[in-house]
């Protein structure tokens, strides 16, 4: 039995980060686009674990097939964790968003005042039922402007101390072993040995 699993998120950003992280945990995945579905769920729930759990139901009750979601965003400490769940409707665009950030931070001292974290949960929900989510975090600061042309989202404003450099400057290879996207599918990973769930691609 074909058991692919279904990446039930319309973003190709992170469809492409989940098909460099996946194969090398042993995961084969493949994308709503890729496999022909078009599936748009409202994010009504009030936390990343709801929201990601609402797109992998979702997937898995129109495909049959085991399905992952991913719902992540920014928090940031000095916007009291905004923009949160909220980060993808922050503003119309991402230029506008990261746009809105840089405002809204503009008295915000340099330094760990400004620090912020990428959040990432991962729900999976399997057609026997089962469900879980897991969760992975990377941690940075928002920088005084936008830099680099890598990632997507809010990536050239998220400056990474360790590296110098913000996630729109660091590569797709340094970003993909760091950002909260790899700790969370991991975390996926691990969570599947555990349970003991191999994947049965013949
Ligand atoms: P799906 O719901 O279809 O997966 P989406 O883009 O609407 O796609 P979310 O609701 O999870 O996804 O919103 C996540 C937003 O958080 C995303 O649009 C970015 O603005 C931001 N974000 C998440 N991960 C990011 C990353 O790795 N780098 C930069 N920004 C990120």
């Amino acid at each position: 039995m074909n058991m692919k699993w279904i990446i039930a998120t319309n973003n190709k950003s992170k469809v492409k980060e989940f098909h460099k992280i996946l194969p090398p945990l042993g995961i084969q995945a493949q994308s709503l686009a890729e496999a022909g579905i078009s599936l748009e769920v409202e994010e009504t729930g009030v936390s990343f674990e709801e929201n990601a759990l609402l797109k992998a139901r979702a997937c898995c009750a129109r495909t049959g097939l085991p399905s992952v979601s991913d719902d992540s965003g920014l928090v940031v400490d000095a916007l009291n964790g905004a923009p949160g769940i909220y980060s993808a409707r922050y503003a119309a665009t991402d230029a506008e968003c990261n746009a809105r950030v840089l405002r809204e931070m503009e008295q915000v001292p340099d330094g760990e005042a400004r620090h912020a974290r990428f959040v990432c949960v991962i729900a999976c929900v399997l057609p026997d039922g089962r469900e879980f989510t897991v969760y992975g975090e990377c941690h940075g600061q928002i920088a005084r402007e936008e830099r680099g042309e890598n990632g997507f989202g809010y990536d050239p404003l998220f400056y990474a101390p360790e590296y110098g450099k913000t996630y729109g400057e660091l590569t797709p290879e340094v970003k993909n072993e760091i950002s909260h996207r790899a700790a969370a599918l991991r975390a996926f990973a691990e969570k599947l040995k555990e349970m003991g769930i191999k994947q049965d691609d013949e």
